[in-house]
């Protein structure tokens, strides 16, 4: 147990739990200011513990009101109790019986985690530790117990009474007003897993008969008045069940799946065992006021909690550290859900975005860390990219690897194996290796070592001999206490387009490992030779994102041109266009920062044009073509001495000359792209808008005279979120006439729809200009503005400082010091919030050498303080080393 908190947690000194608590019995009284837990544990000593071991407890900011053992009360010398720690001397080595007795203030708990209100709902959050914040437990992933819940409130507070499990009794509290339910669960779980609601909400009902048979009666609870925005959530759940049921054979296991919508939440959702608990963000969504990307999201987060049922609940982590075991994998699967549910190209490159802008700066600075990481200070600062989007990369090398069939074979070895248990990431490669019969010991070190590995590949064609040859190389650069790397195992996808744009197999391959068209690296170097060409082909590299790596090449943007017009692999296709574009605005941005007009390359407006108005490739993947890498993306691949101003003005002049050089093309297919019929929320529909929006992005941003007109038309006569505020964010980053009419025009529609007002927030933060941070100060005094809710938060603040380059990292420093001086007053009441607002300040040294002066000190301003959260002092610190 671990007072010290100066003192990090290491993998390396796990010890199993001294003790097995088989039942968990909790008698939650709930008021909002003095909740009363009664929780009694059934408690045996571990075989294999030393049989003087104390119990001992965590805790977290507890009040200990009760304790006996065995019904006998304890005597003052027989325990310490602290509120972060029970400590009981001598406890017998059989089952015993521990009844304790706490006294909660669910008011008062600011952090979200453990029991809070949120909007007068009574709701838990005990991932990762946030069960010892309700009852003094022994709060660790491994510690699997059988619970029954039973939940007391006033009636007319709390009508709806649920816990984790099959409901078995409720009634009234006789003689009271009080009214009490008492649930169920089967499946031992961690604590981590536990969850209670209660509140006046509003039920939507639907029901589901497994593969098995059984029914399955599926309800979503929300606040009253947002019963009609439920019906995408519902359906996303039952295209879940059935696709788990199909792609892996998971089948659910209770009566009951329950879905509660709260407004105050840490992050997306919790996967507690048939209670999971959403942010309202990811559940409702109506045309009026939910973006495309809102379904989207929420389609991915319902299927990722119910993925949890089997990965991550019915099969746990033996430790924090294993935290990818449960959610690498489930990414992965929801990933492929998506995929099988819209378009496969499109999935994949959004995600490989996704991985690109979130992750590959993380692995790049100071919080760089394995995907399993070697220790932490607070668990909760390592909910991260990495062990997320990441972990979800290293899994897909494994099907990549092995094959799909061996993959499938893999994971119901691992289902089959390891059900019931709290277990770890050796055990699962395990099961592939067995499935496969492959080594992959040196594939583990991606989940050893951390950083991004740089592939450099060299390409020669020799015309007498008929051969391409490839020399490839690989190195991990260096990261926080990980200087020295070793060479990985990396799946690289290649195929050879030929000078028709058709795929050219080559007669033979030599030279190393490889499957059909996958190639095994395993070492620092290696030479690969495709014999049997007679003529030149051009080399498709890390086809699909086979790895996620960087990759450098002698191919000129010529080739890549080329490969964008016909590579047969699709996300090659989107990336070579990507490629042209990056190196153009690199170039731009040196040009701008030497006070040089950029140039446009040739070919690069037709390769565009080319791409956006081919009718043979989906709309939604002609829209990612043409959306322009963000500004972060652009300062990622510089790496060094970035200056923000530059990159905004080498986007901007891209994007202009782009307009101009296109407009007719891109008048022609906005016109095109008019919706074809009544708003649905599908793929393909959704495909259309994007493209639609992306190129009213273009046009309000060129010099075309009727853009402003048709933006601001698109505006006012949109009939969904998507168009509604693809137009508005035109009319505002552009500064287009009418863009504060706009805004007064979507506030007074959406004022009272926090979700959407959230979009309104958003677009104000992320306006490119020099009046933004004024802006967004007086914002924070917004009414519908509240630092007390995370999504707000995130909307207002999150947004200027990670989706904001050019302001946030102002010259004069302001924008830094704005961030800061919230984050640290935030810290004071969620610290979670606060540790994850502050992580935008981890590509600092990247920064040019004045803005990195400005940014280092309030960095270390802040840790100079003492008062930190341990989640806020572990960034700061983290950031500095
Ligand atoms: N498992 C939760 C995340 C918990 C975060 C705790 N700080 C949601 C998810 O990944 O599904
Ligand atoms: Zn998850």
């Amino acid at each position: 147990m671990r007072t010290d908190t100066s003192v990090p947690v290491r993998l390396e000194d796990y010890r199993p739990p001294a003790f097995i608590i088989d039942t968990v019995e909790l008698d939650i009284r709930l008021s909002p200011q003095a909740t009363r837990v009664s929780a009694r544990l059934t408690i045996r000593r571990a075989p294999d513990a030393p049989a003087d071991a104390p119990l001992v407890l965590d805790g977290d900011e507890l009040e200990l009101a009760g304790l006996t053992l065995d019904g006998r009360a304890l005597a003052a010398d027989d325990f310490s109790a602290t509120p972060q720690r029970l400590e009981i001397f001598k406890v017998p080595d059989g089952p015993f019986v521990l009844d304790i007795e706490t006294r909660l203030d669910p008011d008062a708990n600011t952090k979200l985690m453990g029991l809070y209100r949120s909007n007068g709902t009574y709701c838990t959050q005990c991932e990762a530790e946030g069960f010892r914040r309700i009852t003094y437990f022994q709060d660790r992933p491994d510690c699997l117990s059988v619970y029954t819940t039973r939940l007391e409130a006033r009636a007319s507070e709390a009508p709806v009474l649920l816990a984790n499990g099959n409901p078995v009794a409720s009634g009234p509290v006789e003689g009271t007003d009080r009214h009490f339910a008492v649930w169920h669960d089967p499946h031992p779980k961690p604590s981590y897993l536990f969850a209670m609601v209660a509140g006046d909400l509003a039920r939507v009902s639907d029901s589901f008969t497994t593969a098995d048979g059984r029914e399955v009666a599926l309800n979503i609870f929300v606040e009253h008045g947002n019963e009609a925005a439920c019906d995408w959530a519902m359906d996303s759940l039952k295209r879940s069940m059935r696709w788990d049921e199909e792609a892996f054979g998971r089948v659910y296991d209770l009566d009951v799946f329950n879905i509660v919508a709260v407004s105050d939440f840490n992050m997306g959702a919790m996967e507690n065992k048939g209670l999971n608990i959403f942010n309202d963000k990811y559940v409702l969504a109506r045309p009026d006021t939910a973006t495309d990307q809102d379904y989207a999201g929420i389609e991915a987060v319902i299927a990722h909690e119910y993925f949890h049922n089997w990965t991550g609940n019915r099969i746990t982590c033996r430790d924090w550290f294993q935290l990818c075991l449960k959610e690498g994998l489930t990414v992965f699967r929801d990933q492929e859900f998506s995929s099988d549910m819209r378009s496969r190209p499109v999935k994949r490159i959004s995600d490989v975005r996704l991985l690109k802008s979130h992750q590959f700066p993380e692995d790049a600075g100071p919080l760089a860390h394995p995907v399993r990481p070697r220790q932490y200070h607070e668990i909760n600062n390592f909910y991260t990219a990495t062990v997320y989007e990441k972990g979800a990369e290293v899994v897909r090398m494994l099907k990549t690897l092995v094959g799909p069939e061996d993959f499938r074979a893999g994971m119901d070895l691992f289902f089959e194996r390891h059900d019931g248990e709290a277990t770890t990431i050796e055990a699962f490669l395990a099961c592939f290796a067995e499935a496969s019969g492959r080594d992959l010991a040196q594939f583990a070190l991606w989940y050893e070592q951390a950083g991004t590995p740089a592939l450099s590949v060299e390409s020669r064609y020799d015309q007498a001999a008929g051969t391409l040859t490839l020399d490839i190389s690989q190195r991990t650069p260096a990261t926080p206490g990980e200087t020295r790397k070793q060479a990985m195992h990396i799946p690289l996808r290649v195929g050879l387009v030929g000078p028709d744009g058709s795929d050219m197999p080559p007669a033979d391959v030599s030279g190393m490992e490889h499957g059909d068209d996958v190639l095994h690296l395993r070492d620092g170097r290696h030479q690969v030779v495709f014999s049997g060409l007679a003529e030149q082909p051009v080399p498709s590299l890390l086809r699909g994102f086979s790895a996620p790596v960087t990759l450098s090449s002698n191919l000129a943007d010529a080739d890549y041109l080329f490969l964008a017009a016909n590579d047969s692999d699709p996300f090659n296709r989107w990336d070579a266009l990507q490629r042209v574009v990056m190196n153009t605005l690199i170039a731009a941005s040196a040009s701008v920062a030497r006070g040089q007009m950029p140039r446009l390359p040739n070919g690069l407006a037709d390769a565009l044009g080319a791409s956006a108005s081919d009718a043979s490739l989906e709309p939604a993947f002609r829209a990612l073509c043409l959306q322009l890498p963000g500004e972060a993306d652009i300062a990622r691949e510089i790496g060094h001495d970035v200056d923000p101003d530059a990159i905004h003005a080498a986007r901007a002049w891209l994007r202009r000359s782009l307009s101009d050089a296109l407009s007719p093309v891109l008048l022609g297919l906005y016109r095109d792209m008019a919706p074809d019929g009544p708003f649905s929320p599908e793929a393909d529909a959704a495909g259309r808008r994007a493209l639609r929006n992306v190129l009213l992005e273009y046009l309000g941003h060129g010099s075309v005279p009727e853009a402003g007109d048709l933006v601001t038309a698109q505006f006012q006569a949109a009939d969904n979120m998507t168009d509604r505020l693809a137009a508005l964010t035109v009319l505002v980053h552009a500064g287009l006439h009418g863009s504060e009419e706009a805004l007064a025009a979507f506030e007074a529609r959406h004022g009272s729809t926090p979700l959407a007002m959230d979009k309104w927030f958003m677009v104000q933060a992320t306006a490119p200009h020099e009046g933004t941070l004024d802006r967004v100060r007086a914002l924070t005094a917004h009414p519908g503005f509240s630092a007390g809710n995370p999504n707000r938060v995130r909307a207002l603040i999150g947004a200027f400082a990670t989706g904001n380059q050019s302001q946030f990292n102002r010259i004069d420093g302001a924008g830094y010091i704005f961030v800061a001086d919230f984050v640290e007053e935030l810290d004071t009441r969620n610290p979670q919030a606060a540790a994850r607002l502050m992580s935008a300040f981890r590509s600092w040294r990247a920064l040019e050498g004045r803005r990195r002066g400005l940014a280092e000190a309030r960095l270390r301003a802040m840790a100079s303080r003492k008062d930190l959260s341990v989640d806020l002092a572990d960034i700061v610190t983290r950031c500095l080393q």
